[in-house]
């Protein structure tokens, strides 16, 4: 153990120094080796650089189907996901003004002694939407009681207690706070998925949705009427989503939108899947454009995450907090489920993996997933032991630079390869086929097929005992923050301690349940390969597929 440790400290220390001195030069010497972005990664260009320049195009790529690269360093930090949640943003407390009229004479005689004391809440976060006053997971009833002893100046007022955010907590809070828990509120004040404060006109009766995660988490909220517009991602898969709205207009790609097309839908509410919003707010006027925070679970303190809170929040500012909240305790529960088992896996009984892209394009480094992307979140729930964790930004990155030499030496027992069919601008990258629309596992096999063969990976563990996936965009960039992932991933994992469960009902249970699509898991669709085994049912791919 000490002795790993010490090899660890070291070989963290050597890989450390020469991916400083690697990415220094590669990404902010030489642009002109951009780095291929198979997927719609939020883009984690820092804030004094607006997300406005479009990403360069991979111009030797040898497919019509490259990528969509990028220019983001993929080591550097992105600060949402383990930071604090932005309930510590430092907010001036609001000023309590004694509203000597109605509410002080309204309330002499039930007014509690003793600091009325916040009702254990269902989850443990401080949802993030101004009117919370008591600092719990909803906006209720009991909100209304705290203002009261507020005002009257039995309890300080709180970070979310000036629910109109006016500077003074007085009766008119009580007024916002009411119109939202009756649902006729003319506006919401909240912080968004990047923690800045917004302010959304209600209702929101228009929306436009960025890719598959925010069309998933409409659905999930039953909002499939509301929605005006998606992006190219979802118009190719409308068929599964919005089959009974043939009236959605696609705005095309959301990379770089055609604003033109999203302002004449006259929307209320564009949802953005990156968190770049600051330059489409601005070509958007009157539009309210949100990252709800949907792409930052956090699986170590799920229910605190951006993306709980994201899940949360969509119930607020669409009337749908029933919704909102009985999906965010299934993922929860989910989360839960998992991490008792595999929080109790030893150092040596957790299987080493590698997270990374397939190959689209040839490229001298790999990209590792690390802590702050979806699927290094996946890895973590899933017990695996990411033979990125060794290196030192692992802890403050998405993903983390390394080349096929590292990995040799590495030697994980598994690999995994995550696909994106349709992208965020716009391509489509026929193979490996995976998906909702895909149920033949030619595309894929040859894929998998290919890879392994490569003779500088004829030595690997992982592909020597058979043990590279090829896993489906889903896992990364659907509405389940990772969850799906998870599941699948423990069951290839660790199938024995995983013994009681089936990645493919989870998996069903989401589509049929919360999504209310009519779609079988037994006849359609390809999400893992090579499938696996479960008391006789294949699962990853249709039945009767290999
Ligand atoms: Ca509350
Ligand atoms: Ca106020």
């Amino acid at each position: 153990m000490n002795r790993n440790l010490i090899i660890g400290i070291i070989l963290a220390v050597i890989i450390g120094s020469s991916l400083i001195i690697g990415y220094s030069n590669n990404w902010f010497a030489q642009p002109e080796t951009p780095k291929p972005e198979p997927t719609a990664t939020p883009r984690t260009t820092p804030s004094s650089t607006p997300q406005t320049t479009p990403s360069p195009e991979v111009t030797s790529s040898p497919t019509a189907t490259s990528p969509l690269p990028t220019t983001s360093p993929t080591a550097t930090a992105t600060p949402q996901a383990t930071s604090p949640p932005p309930t510590s943003t430092p907010t001036a407390k609001p000023t309590v003004t004694s509203s000597p009229q109605p509410t002080s004479q309204a309330t002499p005689t039930t007014q509690p002694t003793a600091s009325p004391q916040p009702t254990e809440p269902s989850m443990n976060l401080v949802l993030e939407v101004y009117g919370n006053a008591n600092m719990d997971d909803a906006v209720d009833e009991e909100d209304l009681t705290y203002l009261t002893s507020i005002i009257n100046g039995s309890v300080d007022a709180t970070q979310f207690s000036d629910a109109n955010n006016d500077g003074t907590v007085d009766a008119a809070d009580k007024d916002q706070v009411a119109a939202l828990i009756n649902g006729d509120a003319s506006y919401i004040v909240l912080l968004d998925g990047n923690g800045k404060l917004i302010t959304v006109s209600l209702p929101a009766n228009r929306i436009v949705v960025e890719y598959i995660q925010n069309a998933e988490m409409m659905r999930v909220l039953e909002l499939e009427d509301q929605i005006v517009g998606i992006d190219y991602c979802v118009d190719v898969l409308r068929q599964y989503y919005f089959q009974d709205s043939p009236n959605i207009a696609s705005v095309g790609q959301m990379y770089t939108p055609d604003y033109e097309a999203v302002l004449n839908l006259n929307p209320d509410v564009l949802l953005t899947f990156s968190k770049a919003t600051e330059e489409k707010a601005e070509k958007l006027p009157g539009v309210d454009v949100i990252f709800l925070g949907l792409y930052y679970p956090n699986v170590t303190n799920p229910e605190d995450s951006s993306f709980m809170q994201g899940i949360l929040k969509a119930g607020y500012i669409f009337d749908r907090v029933p919704q909102a909240t009985e999906y965010a305790q299934w993922l929860f529960n989910l989360t839960q489920t998992i991490r008792d088992k595999t929080n109790n896996l030893t150092a040596e009984q957790q299987q080493t993996v590698l997270l990374t892209n397939y190959p689209y394009t040839e490229s001298a480094t790999v990209k590792a997933y690390a802590t702050i992307d979806t699927l290094g979140q996946v890895c973590i729930l899933s017990g695996g032991a990411n033979i990125a964790s060794i290196l030192p930004t692992y802890l403050n990155s998405s993903s983390v630079s390394v080349d096929a030499e590292w990995i040799l030496e590495q030697d994980p027992d598994f690999i995994f390869l995550h696909t994106v069919r349709y992208t965020f601008s716009g391509l489509t990258r026929g193979d490996p086929a995976q998906g909702y629309d895909v149920s033949d596992t030619t595309s894929i096999s040859q894929c998998l097929q290919e890879y392994i063969a490569q003779p500088m990976f004829a030595n690997l563990k992982a592909v020597q005992n058979g043990r590279v996936y090829i896993i489906a965009g889903d896992f990364r960039n659907n509405a389940m923050g990772g969850v799906l992932g998870s599941v699948y991933l423990a069951k290839v994992l660790y199938p024995d301690l995983f013994s009681d469960l089936n990645p493919q009902s989870v998996h069903q249970e989401y589509i049929t349940r919360f999504m209310r699509l009519d779609y079988n898991l037994d006849e359609e669709g390809v999400f893992l390969y090579p499938g696996i085994s479960i008391n006789g049912d294949i699962v990853g791919i249709p039945n009767g597929s290999t």
